[in-house]
């Protein structure tokens, strides 16, 4: 069975008292306001985000979002990048449920004493999550502005945690396979028209929630290059 997946290529930033005003002048258009409830799962060894693996339930929709085998343009975190791939992220995100259920069976099945395979749980039966030892380990509310940049066709996220962290996006969705270099040159130049500065990844809410309650988890990833 094969599964139509897209990538999405993001590049963080962060917001200020001027960051509203500037998205006005270089004409992007709000279209709209939105607060968003998430909750990420991983065993309690954390098998899934120590391999960069990151299970969500969104609206109540389940996402995985992991990093590309290989997509050219970008490489996976910790490899040597330079230029507008320096400062982006790149993950392919899995929204089926079956995918999304034989991805993560092949992870826990390499780990776990628990030799259960089945797969094919619909939306609303979550037995799932226990026969593979997942439990939700961040929870968290956004409320997020999103504005459209078409000139460049991105999509740019303005988003304020419930945990304190404000932070902004510019990203664009492709189609796995795409054409990642030329995604990257448009978050590049919407990064120039926003007047960002700086060369260092800018922190997604993740690492900060992690921070403030998994500090040794945290730790860890920073250790394994995942964060
Ligand atoms: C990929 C990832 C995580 C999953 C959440 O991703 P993120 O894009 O940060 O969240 P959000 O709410 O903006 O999702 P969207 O609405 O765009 O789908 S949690 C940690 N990671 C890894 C990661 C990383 N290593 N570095 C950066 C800058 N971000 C994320």
């Amino acid at each position: 069975m094969s599964f139509q997946m897209s990538v999405e290529v993001e590049r963080k930033f962060l917001c200020n008292a001027d960051t509203l005003k500037t998205l006005e002048e270089i004409g992007a258009v709000c279209v709209g306001q939105q607060q968003i409830h998430d909750q990420y799962f991983d065993t309690p060894q954390f098998n899934l985000t120590l391999r960069n693996m990151w299970l969500r339930k969104r609206k109540g929709c389940w996402e995985l979002k992991c990093p590309p085998a290989a997509v050219s343009g970008t490489e996976e975190k910790g490899g040597e990048q330079s230029g507008a791939a320096a400062m982006c992220t790149c993950y392919k995100e899995i929204t089926s449920l079956p995918e999304i259920q034989l991805r993560v069976t092949e992870v826990i099945r390499n780990v776990c004493e628990s030799r259960d395979t089945e797969t094919g749980f619909s939306q609303q039966d979550e037995s799932w999550l226990s026969k593979m030892n997942l439990v939700c380990f961040a929870e968290f509310t956004t409320v997020r502005q999103s504005f459209n940049l078409e000139e460049e066709g991105v999509k740019i996220d303005l988003d304020q945690a419930d945990f304190g962290y404000h932070v902004g996006e510019v990203e664009m969705v492709i189609p796995e396979g795409g054409d990642v270099q030329a995604a990257l040159e448009r978050i590049d130049r919407t990064a120039g028209k926003l007047g960002l500065t700086g060369d260092q990844r800018v922190e997604g809410k993740m690492s900060v929630y992690l921070k403030k309650n998994h500090p040794d988890h945290y730790t860890k990833l920073l250790s394994v290059h995942v964060l």
